[in-house]
Order: C-alpha cells, then structure tokens, then sequence
C-alpha cells in the first residue's frame, strides 16, 4: 500500500520506495522532504532551551567590546565549531580569542585552563561541544567569567547552576524536536539565531559556514537524519567551494579539491587528517589551520597535517600488527577459548589506540580492550559488538578506574597499571557470563531482496539521492539468493580482490561486480551458487558510465552447506600439513577432489573456508595475510570445542537434523 503510493505520487522505483518504507519512512511528505533536502525547513533555533539568554548575553559583550573565548573540544566537532563561532562573532565586529586543551588536560572546561583565560580579560567564555559536565568547574570561577555552555553531550548527573546560559538540546528542559545535532550544529544554531537577532537575517538563508558544521556532523558520527542530513547535504554542496580558506586547503591536501564530495570522503579522507593532529600532539594546530585567512599559511599548515595524519597512520599501524600478534600468542596460549580481547601495550600512543581497538573489535567480532601503559598510568580504549553494552560492563567494577566513561559500543578509561589484572579477569568473567555464542555472530541488515541482474541506471541513480549515507541512514544494502557467477578473477596490486560478472537467468545479459578483501571466495564463487548482499552504483571509466554491484558478502547457498565434523576437520588438518605450497588462495579445486575421493563423500567448499577459520580460531594455523601465506606451527592438541564457529556450525546441524 505505502510503497504503491509514494512510488505514484513521487514518481520513483517501486525497489526505491520499499526502502523508504522499511527504513520508516512511509508517508509522501516525510519522503518528499527526505529525498530533496533542500525543501526541509530548517528548525527555529530560539526553539532551544537557553538559546535567549544566551544570544542576548553575547549582543551585550559585542557591544562593550568584551573579550570573548570560544573554548571547544580536541576533536573534529570541537575544532570545527569553534572555528565556525569565532568567525562568525568576528564578522558580528566580535573581540574573539580560543582555547582548545590537550589531551594531556582531559576532556572539557579545567580551572586552570579556565584561570589563564581570565588572566587575559576575558569575561565571557562559550563552550562548544563540551562543557554539560562541568558544573563544578563553572561554580569555581563563578564572579570571575561568565559562561555560556553549548553542547550535544548527555547532562551529567551535577546540575549546572552558574552558567549564564546553558544550551544543549539534551537537557531535558529543551524541547527542541531535534536531538540529533552535534557539537558544531548546535554552535551553527546559535550562528543562525545570532545573525537573526543582530542582523534580520532569515534563519533559512543562513547558510555560513555550514560546510564545517557538516564536516563535524558527519566526522562525530551522530545520526543522519532531521537537521543533521540536513546540515549534511547542503554543507558538502559548499564544501567544494569553501569560504573557509583553512577548510579548502585541506579538502586540497586530501586530494578532493574541484571534486563532488559525498558523506564517505569526509569520513575517510577529511575528518582523519584533522583528528590526526589532536592524536599526535594538539588540536589548536587544527584549529590555526582552519581559522588561517592566509592562503599560502593555509597550504603550509594542510601539507603539515597531512604529514601528521602519515604519521598517525604508521604509528596506527604498528600497533594494530603488535596488537594482532599478541592476540594471536594469547589465542595459542589458551588454546582457542577466547570470549574478550585484552591486549596491553607498554608506549603505545594513548591517542591513536581507539582505532586499534575498532578494527580488531571489527575483525575479531570480540568485545576488545586496548590498553596503552605508560609506568604506573593505564589508558585504555574498549570498543564492543551489537550484542554488548560495554558502559554497563565498566559500570560494574567502576572502582578499578580513575576516570572512565562512554556507551554502548565504545568507552575508554584510564587506571593505575597494576589493577589492570583484575580488571582483564572480572572484565572476561562479565563477558563470559552475558554472551552466548550466538551472539558473536554479525549481523547484515538487509534492505531489500533484487536481483544484481535486474538493476538498472535509473535505479543506481535514484539511490543517489538517499545520501548523505552514515549513522542510521546507511547506504542501501541488497541481497539475493542462489546466484551462479561467471569470470571470476582475482585483482588488485595486492591481489586480494575479486572480480565476476553475475548473468541474468537465462544467460542474455550479465552485470559486473567487484568483491573487495573476498579473494579467498574466488574457488567457491567460481564453482557453487552463492547468496550475496551488494550495493550497486555508477562507475564511470573513460566516460562510459556502468551500474556495477559492489559486493559486501558472499555467503554459499544453505543446501550446500556441508558442516565440517570432527573426522574431516583432521582430514582437512592432514592434508593442510602435508602440502607444499603453503599459499591461502591456492586453487582448491584439486584439493577437494582429493579430499572427496579420500573421505568418499562430498565436502564442499564452503567446509573448506569454515575449516581454515576454526583452525584459525584455535590458534593451529598462522595466516600471514600480508603474504598470503599460511604455516601450521606445532602445537600441543586442541579441543574442536573451543572453537566458536565450530560450536556454532555443529549446533545448527543438530537442529536441522533433530
Ligand atoms: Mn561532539
């Protein structure tokens, strides 16, 4: 019913409107202003709590010609909206200085730092994207400095009782409707109610600027949608075309400059190089870059924070290979029983071990703690799988730590070193008590049911216009069942890419589609039907344009999922231990011939791939994906039973059999 109609009323693909339904969106004015973000209204920022006070406070500096410090947050939210209010109060003739701590001072207002800004003749601070927790801090100064706290962050349980204003569409006096702005969107806000109240400039054509509030809603991972994809959308058209001199060098420096730039390129190229420079040493080297008006000191500044974000990379990835291998050495240790990773490194850079643990957590589907050591001091970054609340976890043994905090998924924490023992045990004991192995197991969401075959240009297009893709509007994922691929290739420098074209049924028309990272799939693509996820999209090469599906997963067709039992499993191990090509992406078409004539039955090569991830999990085969090799080290026996997946796959054959 829904999809019949907004695919009549809005003219668009029936696959299209499916998509919009599933995701919630099942009325045509709700999709109408979401497929044209440029019709949705922006939100009257007086709407938000605090926001009077504190406009008519900031009109009362301007006019004195007080000193004003925009104080912000060491990450990109931080930097871009402190960049985005000082220019704005500049151009409103405003006294404008900034502070940014380092990491080194802790997140949020400090005294000392807020004593030195005063010891300067400021007497009035705005905070931006920090500040909701610092009641205490904002009390010690109370006389001294007035405070205006704009923020995105929950409330802390300490009221804040002496600021002039406190702006925060989280408290729960605001009854802004939108609560999904980030730390830079809600200083754009005040930007727009400024401008309105000083200048009558209509809230709807005030767009300054929005080029940084966009990069910071997408770089601060706050969802997608509303004001946000809002922001979002018109920001990245200016983007490229930035009257932010700072902004441009760096769009320049990531090598986008005169280029469309979508949510994606913010995210991977844009964001890391800024928050590289907080990483490594301070954020206000961020800061003088993107409020530089200097072009050449611009260029100079972007060329030194691409050399940082080199840096941080290198470091990065020196971690994550010790991190790995440590974890690897753990696993052989304990035989394959693995609920949690735990890993310390003694020196590792505090700052950059956040992204250690995100790709391991990724990688491992473990709930994953990172440690860095420094002496006696302990700071550690966690980040989790869907099924874990890792907050509520470090919830209970709070004690252990001398300041922590964070969510579901991610948190982070810093301690004495020598309770970092009890901490790894009560921490794999709570693991182990809440999680059940199915639980390990991620999960795709899936759009829609279509066919690769049956997608057209027209409907790769249209789905352009579900961007800005992110937070909870991610790119549309398809799926599709029983597919037989032809021309499957290996690709890529590093060879660890797969190529092959999916045919329509009856074989008249094929598409291409590109699988990246899935090399070690091409025996299986190539030789049994598989169930895929995708996304399609435009490629154009030498001005040809093409739908392509890029492919997320490959899955072999449940019928011919032959579970590997305990006697192939050592078949599989022999056979392994007796080649002479120790390669991971041999050809096994001869291997399982072999192994078929030897074992007089049929085992397919989906067995063979879940083989070599159980002996993977127990530590009895070291993959060198670097080299795409493998070796068998000599090890005392396993139990198959400590494995996950080899768990998981013997339940499921008792359940269809039983
Ligand atoms: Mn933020």
């Amino acid at each position: 019913m829904e999809v019949a109609k907004l695919t009549n009323e809005l003219g668009i693909n029936e696959l299209t409107a499916a998509i919009l339904v599933n995701r919630g969106i099942n009325n045509v004015e709700s999709a109408r202003n979401f497929l044209n973000p440029d019709a949705q209204k922006f939100l009257d920022p007086f709407l938000m709590h605090g926001m009077d006070k504190a406009v008519d406070r900031i009109i009362k500096a301007l006019e004195f010609g007080e000193i004003i410090c925009v104080y912000g947050d060491y990450d990109v939210d931080g930097m871009s909206g402190t960049t985005l209010l000082t220019r704005a109060l500049k151009k409103l003739g405003g006294n404008v200085k900034t502070y940014i701590p380092r990491r080194s001072e802790g997140y949020g207002l400090n005294v000392d730092a807020l004593e030195k800004i005063i010891g300067v003749g400021v007497t009035l601070l705005i905070s931006v994207d920090c500040g909701i927790s610092n009641a205490k801090e904002i009390s010690a100064v109370k006389g001294k400095l007035d405070i205006i706290v704009t923020d995105h962050h929950l409330p802390a349980l300490a009221k804040i009782t002496d600021a002039v204003a406190v702006v925060d569409p989280h408290q729960p006096e605001c009854t802004y409707p939108d609560k999904n702005l980030c730390g830079a969107g809600v200083a754009f806000k005040l930007c727009q109610a400024l401008a309105n109240k000083i200048n009558g400039v209509d809230i709807q054509n005030y767009l300054d600027d929005i080029d940084l509030a966009a990069l910071a809603t997408v770089a601060d991972l706050v969802p997608l949608k509303g004001e946000s994809r809002k922001i979002v959308h018109v920001g990245l058209k200016k983007m490229s075309k930035s009257d932010c001199v700072g902004l441009s060098a760096l769009v320049n420096v990531a090598g986008l400059g005169g280029k469309k730039i979508s949510s994606e390129s913010v995210a991977f190229q844009i964001a890391p190089r800024l928050n590289s420079v907080g990483r490594l040493e301070n954020a206000s080297t961020g800061l003088k870059l993107l409020l530089s008006e200097n072009v050449e000191t611009a260029m100079q500044l972007a060329d030194y924070v691409d050399g940082l974000n080199k840096e941080r990379k290198k470091i990065e990835r020196n971690i994550f290979i010790q991190a790995e291998e440590k974890f690897k050495q753990l696993r052989e240790e304990s035989g394959g029983d693995n609920w949690s990773m735990f890993i310390t490194g003694e020196g590792w850079n505090a700052g950059v071990i956040g992204l250690t643990a995100s790709k391991l957590a990724e990688k491992y589907s473990l709930p994953t703690v990172i440690v860095a050591t420094e002496g006696e001091l302990a700071r550690g970054s966690c980040r989790s799988i869907p099924a874990f609340h890792m907050k509520n976890a470090l919830d209970t043994m709070a004690e252990l730590f001398d300041n922590y905090g964070g969510h579901s998924q991610a948190a982070g924490f810093s301690m004495k070193t020598d309770k970092l023992p009890e901490f790894q045990r009560r921490f794999d004991e709570y693991v182990r008590a809440h999680l059940t192995d199915a639980d390990y197991i991620p999960k795709v969401k899936v759009d829609a049911l279509f066919p690769p075959s049956k997608m057209t240009m027209e409907i790769a297009e249209e789905f352009e216009k579900l961007e800005p893709c992110g937070v909870e509007n991610p790119a549309p994922i398809l799926a599709c069942r029983n597919v037989r691929c032809t021309d499957t290739r290996i690709i890529g420098s590093d060879r660890t890419h797969l190529s092959f074209d999916i045919p329509t049924e009856d074989y008249s028309k094929k598409i291409k589609a590109v699988a990246f990272g899935k090399a070690n799939y091409a025996a299986l693509v190539e030789n049994e039907p598989v169930d895929l996820t995708y996304y399609p999209a435009v490629d154009e090469w030498m001005g040809v344009r093409n739908v392509k599906c890029f492919v997320t997963n490959i899955e072999p067709i449940t019928d011919e999922k032959i579970f590997p039992d305990r006697e192939s499993m050592i078949e599989i191990y022999k056979f392994l231990a007796n080649m002479r090509t120790k390669t991971k992406y041999f050809d096994m078409r001869p291997f399982v011939e072999k192994l078929n004539y030897r074992l007089k039955r049929k085992v397919s090569m989906y067995t063979i791939l879940s083989a070599f991830d159980i002996f993977d999990e127990l530590g009895l085969i070291r993959i060198d994906e670097a080299k795409q090799t493998f070796e068998l080290p000599k090890l005392p026996k396993r139990d198959l039973e400590n494995s996950r997946t080899f768990r998981l796959i013997n339940a499921a054959k008792i359940n269809v059999t039983g």
